[in-house]
């Protein structure tokens, strides 16, 4: 399967087509929408949140709920869109309105400025902003569905944010965060149950199920680590201590750790697909970092454009529908 996805942050609507669906699959928009109303969720997150219901419509490829095995095309209104219309228009807007060169450190702007020679970093953020996650979410999840009908499931979870474990500790985190301008990053972690053995290759370099998954979920905005099973912990650790002994259970082979995270040589290996995914905090930052603005040359403090002061459950639920994405996609070359 392969997907794309286009629309601006603030332009009119988010849209995606995903080629390669098999025909026959059950569709339930209702529960697509469930994704896209988790991602809205969490603590932390910003005033567009409440702007928006994310829905999305399906244009094409599913016929009475059930897959045509042609193109599904999919599109997210954005309800901000009727506030940014004379700045978004793609015929009448105006690229003198709503202006931003005060870039960012750590967000796309000033190398998109650079790669694009745009002396407005509007032209960059809007397309690099996390609202495409929406469509990336509504995506998955149609994997997921594909998926549940194959008996593998996705889960997921948050861990942390800002180095605080339990739920009380994140919030007040990020509490004191959003008091003092600042933003905060964290892990999640994505399980996949009920794959079956040998998804992936141990042959090709290129079709490895743990760099297909690193390859996606490294793909969405913020991350920084993609760690498999004990992950970046097994290289301080000796093999005894790492890998997984296996056993006979009345003729079934079976592991009672699961340090490989489910995946060994490239493949599956019937365990729980266990990944970690590491954020970092947001760019945006209400305070303002230094940086240059690059329509005067002067030193001068970020634009504390909208955003989130966390993320990190809504990175979790994109991260499990990219990881649904990738599972269905192997599922189906393979088997
Ligand atoms: C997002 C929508 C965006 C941001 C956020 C994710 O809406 P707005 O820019 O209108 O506030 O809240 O994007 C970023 C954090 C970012 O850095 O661009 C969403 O739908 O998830």
């Amino acid at each position: 399967m392969r997907y794309l996805t286009a629309g601006e942050s603030h332009g009119k609507a988010l849209i995606g087509i995903l080629e390669g669906m098999p025909a026959g699959v059950k569709i339930d928009l209702d529960k697509l929408n469930e994704q896209l109303r988790r991602r809205q969720q969490g603590h932390g997150r910003g005033k567009r949140m409440a702007i928006e219901t994310d829905t999305a419509e399906i244009l094409s490829g599913v016929r009475g709920g059930v897959t045509l095995g042609s193109p599904i095309a999919l599109i997210i209104n954005n309800r901000d869109y009727d506030n940014w219309r004379e700045v978004m228009d793609p015929v009448s807007g105006d690229p003198s309105l709503r202006r931003l060169t005060a870039v960012r450190p750590g967000h796309a702007d000033l190398s998109g400025c650079i790669k694009y020679g745009f002396s407005d970093a509007r032209n960059v953020l809007e397309r690099a902003s996390a609202r495409e996650t929406a469509m990336r979410t509504a995506i998955g999840a149609l994997c997921r569905q594909y998926l549940e009908s194959k008996g593998i499931t996705v889960s997921g979870k948050v861990l942390s944010v800002g180095g605080a474990t339990e739920l009380k500790d994140m919030e007040a985190l990020i509490d004191k965060a959003k008091a003092e301008g600042d933003t905060l990053g964290g892990k999640a972690q994505i399980i996949i149950s009920g794959a079956p053995v040998g998804l992936g290759s141990y042959v090709h370099y290129d079709r490895k199920l743990d760099g297909l998954l690193a390859r996606e979920l490294m793909g969405i905005q913020s991350v920084k680590a993609v760690e498999i099973g004990l992950g970046t912990k097994s290289a301080g650790l000796t093999g005894s201590k790492v890998h997984d002994g296996i056993y006979n259970q009345n003729g079934k082979y079976v592991r009672r750790t699961n340090n490989a995270g489910g995946i060994e040589g490239g493949m599956s290996n019937g365990e729980d697909i266990v990944v970690t995914v590491s954020f970092k905090p947001i760019p945006t930052l209400m305070k303002g970092l230094d940086t240059v603005d690059i329509a005067t040359g002067k030193a001068v403090k970020a634009a504390p454009e909208r955003s989130d002061v966390c993320a990190v459950w809504a990175g979790a639920v994109v991260a499990e529908n990219v990881s649904a994405f990738v599972i269905a996609d192997i599922l189906i070359r393979d088997k």
